[in-house]
């Protein structure tokens, strides 16, 4: 039995999925086995059981047992190991969980997701002649579902796709890029069939599909001249077009949506709120139970830079939040963590710590479009770990964590999206080692409360068979890669210093005079952002008073996110003792010196990896460091020449 193509390729054709793969089963006969497993794992060395009570292998769910729709229990049985679950999604989970570990790893016990939702979202586009190429922000070759205009005729990588997803209990996916053009907006019509093809394969692995809809559909499909969500042939036209996806694929999840923003269509062009526009699309999905995403992501994308009074990172929650509670229970609005843009460091977007009557899922990016598009090494896991971690309370030790709050009360539809990194390529996700950060993803968001460094480390082991030393060197080279990348990278939270358009590599001012709203407005004498209350764009205030007071002041503020919400003076003085100039020229040095010693790790490490591997790493750390080079030289000298002022240690600045 092979997973994948090469079990050198991802970690469910590695050490765990052949050590089951080869141990032999007792016993599933008359077992309920799903589609996928029974077709797949005939031979498996695992028990199986679904449904309470469910005696077909010897394997009783105790009627207290409370694994919910989507849990499971892995017990250690004479035989191998066992996995009982109330649902068949859950016996899935279950037997590609165990998949990855292995049998003798198993994480015996009880399993349940931490929210019912767990979604990612491909940005795949029709075809390779559209904005942004295959897949929008995609650093992995392809799309691995469209060529040409049309899906491809061969799903066999989507249904690995779809065994990797349920290894991780990730339980949805959109199938297409939110910026929906001309050729997307057909998948809702004349594309169904293939729709249909994919969510057969997909439903085989307990993930639903969902389609990203294109606001103005029913002018650039339907013979209506307009798309404002009160008019009732609006209305009408969305009604029919959901019973004609339904009739293709009757257990269709929904749509997500990006209106009105960065040039997509939505209700502003009627004079009409986003309630009413995602209300719309709720009332045409509700007869037959789909969910709308509506994701917050609106933003003046024509702003003047001379216009001061205009904070883009209030955008989000001056949008949304006077509309807490006026969304249709089958709508989700769908909040990036931050209030920019997936940048390397950002405060958490207030939206997130305030709606308190509507659906959410917090947003996260997967794919490095900001952290190194795939040629850095840059692990993930410690940002989200971060960010779930974050408390909605007067202090960092207090009130409840952003990922409990987002797991929301039971039985909501809250949780978890995130922009997929997968492409046709050979490793799946361009740099090998970005798996760790589709597993990570996948990990926090079945229970948000992991430990990253404990996520790497299951990773690595379900991936490489490596010795212990070799698995050290791994988890030396992943482990703090999100800290170097700041590190050489923009400084203390300010973002965005990057190329235009393509968003790789440095640029201090490619932004600053630019229509997009990011800027840092470094002059002679200071940086950064005022967004305070007090003097700035009032953006802390949008926050629970708790947090706002965290942020608003100098002395309150933690230096990570200083020129995020403060303008200072280049020798302000942080809490780590050092001025912000200092500071610059240090971490800069530093985020080098780690990529260097990152590269150490990697040269011991080397012998013990397939031969495939080592060349694709071995090119993609002679771009980090090259690139990390030139940031810390663009970044340094920059500094130098607006401030004037001399390291400390007189390193070299090319002034
Ligand atoms: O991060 C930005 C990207 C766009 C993307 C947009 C979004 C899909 O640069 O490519 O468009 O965010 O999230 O909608």
């Amino acid at each position: 039995m092979r997973y994948f193509p090469d079990s050198d390729a991802c970690w469910l054709g590695g050490p765990g999925a052949a050590q089951v793969a080869a141990a032999r089963l007792v016993g599933t006969t008359g077992t309920p086995v799903p589609d996928a497993l029974a077709a797949d794992h005939a031979d498996a060395a695992v028990r199986l059981g679904v449904g309470a009570g469910a005696a077909v292998v010897a394997l009783e769910l105790d009627p207290d047992d409370d694994l919910g729709p989507e849990g499971f229990r892995l017990t250690r049985t004479p035989q191998g190991v066992a996995v009982a679950a109330a649902s068949e999604r859950g016996l899935v989970y279950g037997y590609h969980r165990l998949l990855t570990t292995g049998l003798d790893a198993a994480p015996l016990g009880e399993h349940r997701p931490s929210a019912p939702i767990r979604m990612l979202d491909d940005w795949d586009n029709l075809s390779a002649a559209e904005h942004l190429g295959s897949v929008e922000r995609g650093f992995s070759g392809p799309s691995i579902l469209f060529a040409d205009g049309a899906m491809v005729a061969d799903l066999s990588r989507l249904r690995d796709y779809g065994r990797l997803m349920a290894s991780l209990g990730l339980n949805a996916l959109c199938l297409n890029n939110v910026n929906v053009h001309d050729a997307g907006t057909h998948l809702i019509a004349d594309m169904l069939p293939d729709v249909a093809r994919a969510a057969a394969v997909l439903r085989d692995y307990g993930v639903t599909t969902y389609l990203a809809a294109n606001f103005a559909a029913p002018i650039t499909l339907g013979d209506l001249t307009t798309a404002d969500p009160l008019d009732p042939g609006v209305r009408a036209w969305w009604a029919e077009a959901c019973a004609r996806v339904y009739a293709a694929v009757p257990d269709f999840g929904g749509f997500v949506v990006k209106a009105d923003s960065e040039g997509r269509p939505g209700p502003f062009t009627y004079g009409r709120t986003h309630a009413d526009g995602a209300n719309m699309l709720a009332a045409a999905l509700a007869p037959f139970g789909g969910t709308v995403f509506w994701r917050c992501f609106v933003y003046d994308c024509r702003q003047d830079w001379r216009d001061r009074s205009t904070d883009r990172a209030r955008a989000a929650a001056d949008h949304f939040q006077p509309l807490d509670g006026a969304f249709a229970d089958n709508v989700v609005l769908q909040v990036k963590y931050g209030p920019i843009d997936f940048q390397a460091r950002e405060a958490i977007s207030p939206l997130l710590t305030t709606l308190r009557d509507t659906n959410v899922v917090i947003e996260l990016q997967v794919t490095q479009e900001y952290t190194g598009q795939q040629k850095h090494v840059c692990y993930l896991g410690e940002l989200w770990a971060e960010v779930l971690g974050f408390r909605i309370g007067r202090d960092a030790d207090g009130g409840p964590s952003l990922g409990a709050l987002v797991a929301g009360p039971a039985g909501a539809r809250t949780g978890f999206a995130a922009v997929s990194n997968v492409g046709a390529g050979e490793f799946w996700t361009g740099h090998p080692f970005a798996q760790a950060n589709l597993y990570a993803y996948g990990r926090l968001a079945w229970d948000p409360g992991l430990d990253p460094a404990d996520i790497l480390r299951e990773w690595i082991a379900a991936t490489y068979d490596l010795d212990a030393e070799a698995s050290a060197d791994l988890e030396a080279i992943l482990l703090g890669s999100w800290a170097t990348y700041e590190a050489y990278s923009a400084p203390l939270g300010v973002g965005f210093m990057v190329e235009p358009g393509h968003h790789y590599g440095p640029n201090v001012d490619g932004y600053e005079y630019s229509l997009w709203g990011t800027y840092h407005f470094a002059d002679r004498d200071g940086i950064g952002v005022d967004r305070t209350v007090a003097t700035g764009s009032g953006m802390t205030g949008l926050y629970t008073p708790e947090v706002a007071a965290r942020y608003e002041t100098l002395e309150a503020c933690p230096d990570e996110y200083l020129l995020f919400f403060h303008h200072v003076p280049y020798g302000h003085v942080l809490h780590s003792g050092r001025t912000v100039i200092q500071h610059i020229y240090d971490s800069h040095f530093a985020g080098v010196e780690a990529v260097e010693a990152m590269r150490g790790s990697w040269a011991a490490l080397r012998g013990a990896l397939p031969a495939r591997v080592v060349a694709e790493v071995d090119a993609r750390l002679d771009e980090q460091l090259r690139c990390a080079v030139e940031w810390r030289d663009q970044i340094n000298t920059y500094f130098f020449r607006k401030s004037g002022v001399p390291d400390a240690h007189g390193r070299l600045i090319h002034a």
